[in-house]
């Protein structure tokens, strides 16, 4: 038996690449008229062959427009020959370097082969526009293992077929900067993970109903995308010993709140509301006293309410479909869309100010009126809590009148709450129809879809959030492509050669660090009532300037460089969305109405508070205090799994079809370090079984005397037995090293020498009687 052609191929390729600084290699594509990458004026990277070599240039003919250039030797890489051309996956380049890896990636994507390898991550740029590869026919072939060209699909079996074998929790872990593509990533690894599983589950096609409901209540226009997830979400999936899929569970983390009542220009808020407008039926209407959503203030303050080749109203049919697939009941949904339009006509609500004085009233107008109805609550009451605040001095109990900017503050602080209650609500809702039977752990697999990077032009403490978790995520890429794997094998004892990769350690240090890290001084500012958005910037200035990765700025601006690039913040509004205080009287309001889910709402509310120690303990808990328990927990769960990793790419900032900005992708692939993870992954072994567990699995083709005490002597006696090159692996003290497919190999050589006894035995028992 001989080894399959692509593993023979691999091996060859194994041997490093020559370093293409080396003016020697130089020479050597001069020498035999070979192609090289030679960076021009422009920055673009170009094809071209060396004409001449000096000790510090090159003049190298390009061969788009045989024009000679003269270029250093520092702009110049070699280029992989023609039959390299568009590989599967950049392990498999002869010449690993940038410009190399760039134009392979490119020349898949200009043939629509949008998915890659690079080792164990898949690669995936955003096509813009529907590509056919998903769909019944293609879940068949790679659930029957026709193909194994990189996809989503595959990744997604690869998960389903480790999480069976090895009965250990799985996951897939997607990221990439906004608009780049997690989102449907994560919506093609469910469907397939579905239809693999599916069967004793439900109806059919849930997975993708919830995300319709998630994406409706949780996603919206930005600048960088039209549907942009302004939460986090891990989808947990459970499935039972034969592999069919026996519930699942959602966690989501920290929703965008502020986008409920303030929008930037050219932005939207959330879809859910642009589709009722659109979308409900002239019943509904009548009873949410429902208008066109260019009449909320809430919504039409960004001049956009639309967006191009969407249909909102459509979109608001898909979404009753959904509530109903996902069992929520009638009157429950009908009290979710009071809700939804009681928040639009908060917005609506108006002051106005008392003769000089310096407090207000609530306007009476059909506004207030319809907020109130919309309730279930008084609208005397209400207009009370819009516009006062009760104050304890002493054993009484004072009104105290609002000033605008306070009322106002309530108003939205209101509105705000509400809808955050009504999205968890969903949530839960969800998580009952998906409900998860007697599952026991080993065998899940969970989706992480969080938003992605980001970097406006002017950015808040949303984006600090966000990039935050990015953060997180990214140290967690590291740690398993990179520290982990790296330290296994040294401290193993087997031979290596390091490869040095960007660590994020320091930035994450800059935001975590206990007692001055930018987390702490947050808090710390915010529980000081006199503190401001300004002696917040200056603490910072003043404490974190010795981190690298803390830049200051003018007045109330900070800068942090990210593992993704700098990000300017704006500490503005920083402290009141970290304190995001919610009133008493809110609290007593939302209690005191007909409305149930209000009243649930309200229990949540006080019951949180009289969970914690004291009530100012949990109004205490800040929100990027919460939010970092959460991600340490998250990061736990994943921790506990195997993870599969998709890095998604944004080929351009337009989000057009057919556009692949060269530099965008470059900075993106920089980030995640895909050079150096390749470098890994080609000299690096991705399957390791310790001596014992190789012994349990394909020991038996042993006879029995060649079992040694010494169960490193063990292993590679049935590694020999099975006939294995040598170079394909490396046995250390405690595991056995396997480079990329040997496991596959030993399966089917095991298959096959499993036949032949069963086959043996079979003739045998034939013979007898
Ligand atoms: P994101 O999740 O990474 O951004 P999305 O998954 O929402 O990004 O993708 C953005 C848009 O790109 C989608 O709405 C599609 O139009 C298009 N797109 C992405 N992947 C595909 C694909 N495989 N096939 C066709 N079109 C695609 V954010 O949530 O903003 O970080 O917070
Ligand atoms: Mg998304």
């Amino acid at each position: 038996q001989s080894l399959p052609a692509n593993l023979r191929n691999a091996i060859a390729q194994m041997s490093p690449a020559k370093d293409p600084h080396d003016l020697d290699n130089v020479e050597y594509f001069f020498r035999e008229k070979l192609r090289v990458w030679c960076r021009v004026a422009n920055g673009q990277w170009n094809l071209g062959k060396i004409q001449s070599t000096s000790v510090d240039d090159v003049c190298v003919l390009l061969s788009n427009t045989e024009e000679v250039v003269k270029v250093s030797v520092e702009e110049i890489f070699p280029a992989n020959p023609d039959i390299l051309e568009g590989v599967e996956d950049l392990i498999q380049l002869s010449y690993l370097n940038e410009p190399s890896v760039l134009y392979n990636l490119r020349v898949r994507y200009s043939q629509d082969l949008i998915y890659s390898k690079a080792g164990p991550v898949l690669i995936a740029v955003n096509p813009f526009k529907n590509v056919q590869i998903y769909g019944k026919e293609f879940l068949s072939t790679y659930q029957n293992k026709a193909l194994d060209a990189p996809h989503v699909y595959a990744v997604a079996d690869a998960a389903f077929d480790e999480m069976m074998r090895e009965e250990k929790n799985q996951s897939i872990i997607i990221s990439g900067e906004s608009g780049a593509g997690k989102t449907e990533t994560a919506k093609y690894a469910m469907q397939y993970l579905e239809a693999l599983g599916g069967g004793s589950f439900g109806v059919e096609n849930e997975f993708l109903k919830t995300s319709c409901i998630l994406e409706a209540f949780g996603n919206a226009k930005t600048l960088r995308n039209d549907n942009s997830s302004r939460f986090g979400k891990l989808m947990e999936i459970h499935f039972s010993a034969k592999g069919k899929i026996c519930g699942a569970k959602l966690e989501t983390f920290l929703l965008e709140k502020s986008r409920v009542v303030q929008l930037c220009n050219g932005e939207r808020s959330y879809h859910i509301f642009y589709e009722l407008c659109a979308g409900a039926p002239q019943i509904l209407i009548e009873r949410l006293k429902l208008k066109a959503a260019s009449e909320y203030n809430y919504l039409n303050q960004s001049k956009c309410l639309t967006i191009d080749r969407i249909n909102d109203a459509q979109k608001f049919h898909k979404l009753m479909e959904a509530f109903n697939i996902v069992q929520i009941p009638q009157e429950y949904q009908e009290r979710a869309f009071s809700l939804l339009a009681a928040v639009l006509w908060l917005g609506n609500v108006s002051f106005k100010v008392i003769d000089n004085e310096n407090y207000v009233e609530v306007v009476a107008d059909e506004a207030v009126t319809n907020v109130a109805m919309l309730m279930g609550c008084n609208s005397k009451e209400l207009m009370v809590v819009l516009s006062t605040c009760k104050l304890q001095a002493g054993r009484d109990c004072i009104a105290k009148r609002l000033t605008l900017r306070q009322a106002t503050e309530m108003r939205d602080s209101l509105a705000k709450t509400i809808y955050a209650s009504l999205f968890n609500w969903l949530v839960e809702q969800i998580n009952i129809s998906l409900e998860v039977g007697n599952s026991r752990t080993g065998r899940s697999i969970s989706i992480l879809d969080i938003y992605g990077f980001e970097s406006f032009k002017n950015n808040s403490f949303e984006q600090f959030c966000i990039n935050y978790a990015n953060e997180r995520l990214q140290q967690h890429f590291n740690r398993h492509l990179f520290k982990l794997e790296q330290e296994e094998y040294e401290g193993d004892g087997i031979d290596w050669t390091k490869v040095e990769f960007k660590d994020n350690q320091e930035c994450l240090n800059l935001i975590e660090k206990k007692p001055i890290g930018l987390v702490s001084l947050l808090d710390e500012e915010s529980n000081f009532p006199k503190a401001t958005d300004t002696t917040f910037a200056n603490k910072l200035n003043h404490h974190l300037r010795a981190n690298s990765c803390f830049k200051g700025g003018r007045g109330q601006g900070f800068r942090v460089c990210h593992y993704a690039g700098e990000v300017l913040y704006d500490t503005n509004g920083f402290l009141e969305k970290n304190r995001d205080p919610l009133h008493v009287d809110l609290i007593q309001l939302l209690s005191s109405s007909k409305c149930q889910l209000l009243n649930l709402f309200s229990s949540k509310m006080c019951y949180k508070s009289l969970k914690s120690a004291t009530i100012s303990d949990s109004m205490n808990q800040t929100v990027i205090t919460k939010f970092k328990g959460q991600l340490f927990k998250l990061m736990n769960k994943l921790e506990d799994t195997t993870p599969h990793f998709i890095r998604c790419i944004k080929p351009n900032s337009n989000q057009l079809p057919g556009i692949y900005d060269e530099n965008h992708v470059l900075q993106q692939l920089r980030c995640c370090g895909v050079l150096e993870i390749v470098r890994i992954s080609r000299s690096g072994y991705p399957t390791r079984l310790t001596h014992q567990e190789l012994a349990v699995r394909y020991g038996f083709i042993l006879l029995a005397t060649k079992f040694s005490q010494d169960p490193l002597n063990t292993s590679t006696a049935i590694l020999k037995q099975y006939n294995l090159p040598p170079e394909m692996y490396q046995v250390g003290y405690r595991k056995i090293y396997l480079r990329t497919g040997l496991i596959g190999v030993l399966e089917e050589r095991k298959k096959y020498v499993l036949c032949g006894i069963l086959g043996l035995q079979k003739k045998f028992r034939g013979y007898k009687t």
